[in-house]
């Protein structure tokens, strides 16, 4: 499968009570009218590159749950829902079961055991990396490979830098073997075997950009990513995300996305 190509997406609106949802440090609560408005922006940009939407209901009772990447990892071969690793978000994954089953058409899969978050799993043309963080911990990342590596995936967990929420809140794969991530994450030599494009100093909150066919969405805020990527050759599209920035999500976070 080729990770940046996809035809499909799923999409949670944001709820009203979007203003409790967590956050490691107080900037603000989001204002729902305007994230409203930029998810419905973050939803066209999708929209524009051919892929077929699927909106689940807003969840009130789970404040967070616009962050849909976390309760699933869709691929070809199946969807598997995943174990949010903070209690607070744990149910989002029992009240998406059966739209996802509607969405997708294919047989979920349960996690057993541990937790992961979707946001620290990175598919790349050679493997699956999954990022071990306060989220996602070895018993999930074990239980997540019984089920894909039948699959033929090739699985490698690695640590997250302490204080970065999830793995992909540093890093994004652009495809070609490139990942785009922080120099903290570099650091740590996980992505010794790619093509490394670092965060411009200052523009780490740029790393959790997201390659959807022919373009790279970066949140708005960044010009000198954008700078950077656009000199790459990656031809860039600029979402504001402010308000979902507020609860520590990117661009990754709001959508599931595949390819049927
Ligand atoms: C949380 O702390 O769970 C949410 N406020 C943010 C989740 C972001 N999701 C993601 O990076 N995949």
């Amino acid at each position: 499968m080729n990770p940046s190509r996809f035809n499909h997406a799923i999409v949670r609106p944001p709820s009203r009570s979007c203003v409790h949802g967590l956050r490691a440090r107080d900037t603000g609560a989001p204002d729902f009218e305007t994230f409203c408005i930029q998810h419905g922006q973050y939803v066209a940009a999708l929209r524009n590159q051919g892929l077929e939407i699927t909106e689940l209901q807003s969840l009130e009772a789970f404040p967070d749950a616009v962050f849909v990447e976390d309760v699933a990892l869709c691929l070809p071969q199946g969807v598997v829902l995943l174990r949010p690793g903070t209690p607070s978000r744990a149910g989002e994954v029992e009240a998406s079961q059966d739209e996802l089953t509607r969405a997708c058409g294919s047989h979920l899969h349960s996690l057993q055991d541990g937790h992961v978050d979707g946001g620290d799993i990175m598919l790349t043309d050679r493997e699956v990396i999954i990022g071990l963080s306060s989220r996602t911990d070895a018993p999930g990342a074990r239980a997540l490979a019984r089920i894909i590596s039948p699959w033929g995936y090739l699985i490698r967990s690695c640590p997250t830098p302490d204080g970065v929420l999830h793995f992909k809140s540093d890093s994004s794969y652009l495809g070609d073997n490139v990942v785009f991530c922080t120099q903290r994450l570099a650091a740590t030599g996980v992505f010794d075997e790619y093509d490394i494009i670092e965060t411009p100093s200052g523009e780490e909150g740029a790393a959790n950009a997201l390659r959807i066919n022919d373009v790279v969405l970066i949140p708005a805020g960044y010009p000198e990513t954008h700078r950077v990527l656009s000199s790459h050759g990656f031809v860039v599209e600029i979402i504001d995300i402010g308000e979902a920035a507020k609860l520590d999500g990117g661009l990754s976070c709001m959508s599931l996305r595949y390819q049927m």
